[in-house]
């Protein structure tokens, strides 16, 4: 570190450098995350400085978290949830699978998740020294029950249902998890993480939340379809006193102990997700998943044209598409600045359909896409 401060000019051109570097959203197909609303943006700003984590200082920020998780309770069909903003589902999760443990108080736990269930199960499984055990899948890439049942034990703690996948946008069926739960005993945590903000705004209905009486649980996360701004997750849960089985004693803090698993947390981050839920309401969010659905139904029916299918039914805007020579036109995708990812098993080429996605774009990448296809094969 230098001695003597730079300019702010100087900073400023540091930052545009770094900033230039970075991808622009337009061509992004690999995220599930986007351009944050500017209402959101507007929230953040005006709460630059509180810190969630100390509510006695920062009175009003605690008053907006309460109301948040009231209206993401709303939307998962329990107002009176308890819960709080966490930095993403990665967190949320850790914290489920700690409240499973923290319950049930095995030797040697472990506890079920589909083998599509987000990396971050594992990190949860290692932090907290429980066994991640992975159950199969059906041909429709939604967990199989009996593979979950046949991996249950007397040391399984919890089991997890993914109501939106990350690599197929699939979702597991949760009403059975929920049965499940309910005659083993067992805490059910969701991972709505990304799906949490689109399944209710589907024309079809999906069983995933609160309604279902074993959900013990849910991770949904503001900054992936939320529209909010990162870092934004939310965990949910039906019981207070499970949540304050995470409790720690906080004792030299205006308030006595703490649930979340960071000490200092973004009341800004916190502030924006109040203000994009109460500015959208359950109309202008609707709006925003119908419309990435109508796009993601477009790029279907245009690759279709060049004989390119899609993995399974796409139920939200989360697309695999079995693309021949598949390594090739990745490459070839990367090359002309398309950023795409690939899904592991069935490998197929993965796209998200997110808000900052628009027709122009799809026009543009379905082309290009054939086109690469036609040359490729
Ligand atoms: N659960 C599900 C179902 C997820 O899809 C993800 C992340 C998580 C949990 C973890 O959430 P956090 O990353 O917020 O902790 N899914 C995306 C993924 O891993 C995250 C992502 C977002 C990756 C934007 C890249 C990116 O540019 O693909």
């Amino acid at each position: 570190m230098n001695e003597e401060g730079m300019s702010e000019d100087g900073v400023i051109k540091l930052l545009e450098e770094a900033r230039s570097m970075d991808i622009d959203y337009r061509r992004v197909f690999s995220s599930m995350c986007t351009i944050p609303h500017p209402i959101a943006v507007k929230a953040y700003n005006m709460f630059i400085a509180s810190n969630a984590g100390d509510p006695g200082i920062f009175k009003g920020t605690k008053k907006l978290e309460e109301e948040t998780i009231e209206l993401i309770g709303d939307l998962l069909h329990k107002r009176d949830a308890y819960g709080y903003v966490s930095t993403g589902g990665t967190e949320s999760n850790l914290q489920a699978i700690r409240m499973a443990r923290n319950i049930k108080k095995r030797r040697r736990p472990n506890f079920v998740v589909s083998e599509m269930g987000h990396f971050s199960f594992e990190k949860a499984g290692d932090i907290l020294g429980v066994e991640t055990r992975r159950a199969d899948v059906k041909e429709d890439l939604t967990v199989d029950i009996n593979s979950v049942e046949e991996l249950i034990d007397e040391n399984t703690i919890g089991i997890v249902g993914i109501a939106g996948t990350t690599e197929f946008g699939q979702i597991d069926p949760i009403d059975e998890l929920s049965k499940l739960a309910l005659n083993e005993d067992l805490f059910l945590h969701i991972d709505a993480a990304f799906g949490g903000f689109v399944i209710p705004f589907l024309k079809k209905k999906y069983p995933f939340d609160f309604d279902l009486e074993g959900v013990s649980s849910i991770s949904i996360d503001p900054h992936k379809m939320g529209m909010s701004v990162i870092p934004a997750g939310g965990l949910l849960v039906r019981r207070k006193e499970d949540l304050m089985d995470l409790e720690v004693d906080t004792p030299y803090l205006s308030s006595k102990s703490q649930y979340t698993l960071s000490g200092t947390r973004s009341g800004a981050a916190i502030a924006a997700v109040y203000a994009v839920l109460k500015y959208l309401g359950r109309k202008g969010l609707k709006k925003i998943v119908g419309r990435c659905l109508d796009l993601t139904n477009e790029l279907v029916d245009r690759m279709r044209k060049f004989d390119v299918h899609p993995v399974g039914e796409p139920k939200m805007n989360v697309l695999a598409l079995n693309v021949p020579n598949l390594d090739a036109v990745f490459k070839e995708l990367w090359r002309k600045g398309w950023c795409v990812s690939m899904t592991r098993r069935p490998r197929a080429l993965r796209l998200v359909i997110m808000p900052h996605i628009d027709g122009a774009i799809i026009e543009e990448f379905s082309n290009d896409l054939g086109e690469m296809i036609s040359n490729i094969v």
